[in-house]
């Protein structure tokens, strides 16, 4: 399950959150694929509870109602038709799949018109009954939600927020879960993000993905297993960690992001000990985890992952003709819950293309903007080799290649760099692809020099927009 088979070359992954299928499948085509992505994870696809207060909330696909695809994203066929065209481009579809749970405990009609009662287990639209959810009998509190993250077994058998928890120790439930796994898996899936799965027992995912057939040998080759990526939200002090979760795919760490945050906005530690990040900071090995900057919890206020105050990732969009997404009073944010731009109908939007390049008509694309897909290919090019050159010239002005393939130099606060290096890289003249772009042999942005022993100078201006200059070998001018 660790493999995220990405196509050759391509290594990162861009959220497309609540994004129309037809939508996904024209990104990857014109935009995904020629810009080297690896793969979107897309949003919950089966059907969920329809929530009316507030209205349509993002947070309602979080709430599943039975496992037909059926969502304001769209239907079976379009997702079907996306996953097919996605993988034609080159880049591959996970999953987000809410399986440890069901809707709120309350009752309702879902995106494809199943009922439910979430208080009583019923989801005719599975079928679930009353069995099929965790109850008195091994969840210990009061309410059968969960209060205490010290008790393990209070975390995986009781409610997450009231959500009606199901019993994955049975053979029913994990049957239909995998049956609906597999059934993404044969229209071509290549992978799943695991929702909540600190709230689930290791041994219950060990049996369910055992269950998983291969991935279609027509598009991945024979005798390939689904990439698995768990979302463990573990920043120490709770009993239940991240390495419980290594025997059955990957875990998101949540901790990585958190140490950017503090270096780059200045709130606790220097750059110039960057040099180390991962496991030499007591995080898991790097081939265990899935690391990202913000997902769509903490852009939000949501989750327990912490907001690390960086609002980086395409699960972004302008609400209420407001720039920002944030809506704050008294460092409330108000409007954590805006649903998708949506038409009168509540339908959601098209995402529109400027000339540009950027997104519109609500959304903002950030996998889009410049120095996002630069770096893309950034990792395209060097993946693989490891950091050499390191240079700490102040406590937040670092400079460091990736073997002889790259060299990235970045200024984290107000100060001015200006200073010689070696880049390890070969000779010539390299286009900064941050401030610009390489295209037919040329550059748009700056130019960098690299000398015959390796060597450049930087300058670079901390007050400057993009304080970063980043060169590599497949942007040579
Ligand atoms: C996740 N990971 O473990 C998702 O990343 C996160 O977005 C999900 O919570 C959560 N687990 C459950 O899948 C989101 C919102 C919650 C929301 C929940 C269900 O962050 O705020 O709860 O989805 O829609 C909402 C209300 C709760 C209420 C619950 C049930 O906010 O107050 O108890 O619905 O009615
Ligand atoms: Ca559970």
């Amino acid at each position: 399950y660790l493999d995220p088979q990405c196509a050759s070359g391509r290594d990162t992954v861009t959220h497309l959150f609540e994004w129309k299928w037809t939508d996904i499948k024209a990104e990857c085509e014109i935009f995904l694929g020629p810009y080297g992505y690896c793969a979107v994870q897309v949003s919950p696809p089966n059907e969920h509870a329809v929530v009316a207060n507030p209205n349509r909330p993002w947070y309602e696909r979080y709430q599943p109602v039975s496992y037909n695809i059926i969502t304001r994203s769209g239907n079976e066929q379009q997702f079907r038709d996306m996953v097919t065209a996605c993988n034609k481009a080159g880049v591959r579809i996970y999953v987000d799949a809410v399986i440890n749970h069901m809707t709120g405990s309350y009752t309702g009609h879902g995106t494809g018109g199943s009922s439910f009662d979430g208080n009583a287990c019923r989801f005719p639209g599975v079928p679930y009954g009353p069995n099929d959810c965790n109850g008195h009998d091994n969840c210990h509190t009061r309410d059968i939600s969960i209060h205490n993250y010290g008790n393990s077994d209070e975390v995986r058998n009781c409610r997450l927020l009231g959500l009606a928890d199901l019993r994955l120790g049975s053979d029913y439930a994990r049957g239909k879960i995998a049956d609906y796994m597999n059934k993404l898996i044969g229209f071509g899936v290549a992978g799943f993000r695991v929702d909540a799965a600190k709230h689930m027992w290791p041994g219950d995912l060990e049996n369910i993905f055992g269950r998983l057939q291969n991935l279609r040998s027509d598009v991945f080759g024979s005798g390939k297993k689904p990439f698995i990526y768990q979302e463990v939200i573990d920043m120490g002090g709770e009993p239940i960690t991240m390495k419980e979760y290594f025997g059955t795919g990957r875990v998101t760490n949540f901790k990585y992001g958190v140490e950017l945050a503090n270096i780059f906005l200045r709130h606790s530690n220097q750059a110039k000990w960057l040099s180390n990040i991962g496991e030499g900071w007591s995080m898991p090995p790097t081939n265990n985890v899935v690391v990202f900057l913000s997902n769509h919890d903490n852009q939000r206020g949501h989750g327990g992952g912490d907001s690390n105050g960086i609002h980086a990732g395409s699960s972004v969009w302008l609400s209420k003709g407001h720039e920002q997404l944030r809506l704050d009073t008294n460092g409330d944010d108000h409007n954590n819950w805006q649903g998708p731009p949506h038409n009168g109908d509540m339908s959601i939007k098209n995402v529109t293309i400027n000339s540009d390049m950027s997104c519109i008509n609500g959304w903002i694309c950030e996998h889009r903007w410049r120095q996002t897909y630069n770096m893309v290919a950034f990792r395209n090019v060097v993946g693989g080799t490891p950091l050499q050159n390191w240079h700490a010239f102040g406590d937040y002005q670092i400079a460091f290649s990736r073997g002889n393939k790259g060299f990235i130099a970045i200024v984290g606060d107000g100060s001015h760099l200006n200073a010689n290096a070696q880049t390890g890289l070969p000779s010539g003249t390299y286009c900064d692809v941050i401030s610009g772009n390489y295209e037919n042999g040329a550059c748009t942005g700056n130019k960098i020099h690299v000398d015959g022993n390796g060597d450049t100078h930087l300058k670079i201006d901390g007050n400057s927009d993009d304080p970063v200059i980043a060169i590599h070998i497949g942007a040579k001018v």
